[in-house]
């Protein structure tokens, strides 16, 4: 058994040896997941989905004000991880509130509406804006409304072409309705195994037994230091 080191945050920690992993943690490992997208795409309802399972399908525009937050458990392959959700308002993007919003996000949910072409063309921007102000989050990308149809629609061909522009830069991409309640709960699912994976492999790439916080780079390893010249 390798030594013990404690962490500034002892909320949640683990300690990894070679053949055991054992989660010593007060709550499960909790991911910050941020939406992002032009205001009307569904941000608000894809979070209400998230929150409680609901849906009100507006007629009265009214644009998210301010900061909204929701947890929610999810079992990956028998273990427990949270993801806790953001919601702001599309016109709050560039406002006062941006940057606590994408603060320590480990991932942006890109949303978009599949009925207008106009909140897909505009993602490249929102892209620039999530790796500006939130480092080495991952990107997923969400069409919403699938359950509309309409001569504005964004096509397969449109998708298929902004993924080759990425590149690498997404890690998931879902079509949803939250009319339907189709592939929302789905979604979210897979946005927290691939997070999980993603904590899990920067763990195991510590040969020693460390206690780290997944998803964070080890800037309190004492053994890194001694390392170094
Ligand atoms: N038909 C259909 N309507 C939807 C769907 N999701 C959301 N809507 C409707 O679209 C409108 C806008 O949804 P919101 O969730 O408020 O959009 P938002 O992205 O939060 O908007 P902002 O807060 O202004 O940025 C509302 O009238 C919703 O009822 C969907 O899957 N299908
Ligand atoms: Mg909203």
């Amino acid at each position: 058994m390798g030594k013990l080191k404690m962490i500034a945050d002892p909320k949640l920690y683990y300690i990894e040896t070679g053949v055991l992993r054992l989660t010593m943690a007060t709550g499960p490992p909790n991911y910050k997941i941020i939406l992002c997208g032009e205001y009307g795409v569904g941000k608000s309802s894809i979070f209400r989905r998230f929150m409680n399972d609901t849906f009100t399908l507006e007629t009265s525009k009214k644009s998210t004000i301010g900061l909204d937050q929701s947890s929610r458990g999810f079992n990956i392959n028998g273990t427990d991880v949270k993801l806790t959700l953001w919601d702001t308002g599309g016109m709050e993007r560039m406002s006062f509130i941006g940057s606590s919003y994408y603060r320590g996000a480990h991932a942006a949910l890109l949303c978009y509406s599949v009925k207008n072409k106009e909140t897909f063309t505009i993602l490249s921007q929102y892209i620039l804006d999530i790796v500006m102000n939130a480092e080495g989050a991952k990107i997923f990308l969400c069409g919403n409304m699938a359950d509309c149809e309409g001569e504005n629609q964004v096509t397969d061909i449109d998708i298929e072409n902004f993924e080759r522009e990425c590149g690498d830069v997404l890690s998931g991409m879902y079509k949803i309705s939250c009319k339907d309640n189709s592939g929302v709960f789905d979604m979210f699912k897979d946005m927290a195994r691939v997070l999980h994976q993603e904590a899990l492999g920067k763990m195991t790439l510590r040969r020693e037994l460390n206690v780290i916080r997944p998803g964070e780079s080890p800037e309190n390893d004492e053994s890194q230091k001694k390392k170094c010249c």
